[in-house]
């Protein structure tokens, strides 16, 4: 039986030498094909497992609590402890179901699992900088904006902040851009750590202060950039 995911180029090593019986997933119908007629059950939530809790109630069983909590730690990490766009009514509801049932606190539990999911603190700031960057132009410049999340931005010390902006300098000199900005948005917080780092002074000075919270911020779309072209003297 595959889970949580629907595409050829996802499966494990070997797939083709066996027999599907089964696929139970939440991302679109993909490129998979099978040689024979198979069960597929695929729904619109925000996580396989918050289907396979489904499918517990569905045939009349229940999770141990083992089996509860490990099926709510995955909700959770998919969802972002049901915060993230993709979260339904039916995965708070089964959260909520699973989280009775393994007798945990939803909310603690879930904390706790995405703190230790939380890949600030270990990963390479370089790497982290990469991982979701926009390049843009306005205001009369060229620049990028990269973006990561965590679950507390206060684990971050001044060393990690360093690191950081290390990685941004290093990044904006490559990409050639007049300046990069990181955001480093807090989930639970609501708001979001931002570094600069420009080319010239004069640059720097307008768009303030770098490593400020930015009470609020948590979209580099809607929020930043108006913010940004607005210091750089853009009329919107
Ligand atoms: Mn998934």
């Amino acid at each position: 039986v595959l889970v949580d995911h629907f595409e050829q180029h996802q499966a494990p090593e070997g797939i083709a030498d066996v027999d599907i019986v089964e696929i139970v997933d939440h991302h679109r119908v993909g490129t998979l094909e099978t040689a024979l007629p198979i069960r597929v059950d695929c729904r619109p939530v925000g996580s396989t497992a918050t289907i396979i809790a489904c499918k517990f109630a569905e045939h009349g069983k229940k999770p141990s609590s083992a089996q509860a909590k490990l099926l709510l730690g995955a909700i959770v990490a998919d969802t972002l402890l049901l915060t993230s766009p993709t979260t339904t009514e039916i995965d708070r509801q089964q959260a909520a179901a699973l989280a009775r049932r393994a007798q945990v606190d939803l909310k603690k539990f879930g904390r706790e699992v995405l703190i230790r999911n939380d890949e600030t603190l270990e990963r390479p700031a370089a790497e982290l900088v990469e991982k979701d960057l926009k390049e843009f132009a306005g205001g009369g410049a060229k620049f990028a904006v990269a973006q990561i999340e965590t679950v507390d931005r206060t684990r971050l010390d001044t060393a990690h902040l360093k690191q950081f902006a290390t990685a941004l300098r290093d990044r904006r000199e490559r990409g050639g851009w007049d300046f990069a900005a990181l955001l480093i948005t807090d989930i639970f917080r609501g708001d979001s750590v931002v570094l600069f780092d420009a080319k010239s002074a004069v640059l720097a000075q307008s768009l303030g202060a770098s490593g400020e919270v930015w009470a609020g911020c948590v979209s580099r779309k809607k929020q930043f950039l108006p913010e940004i072209l607005k210091r750089l003297g853009e009329k919107l």
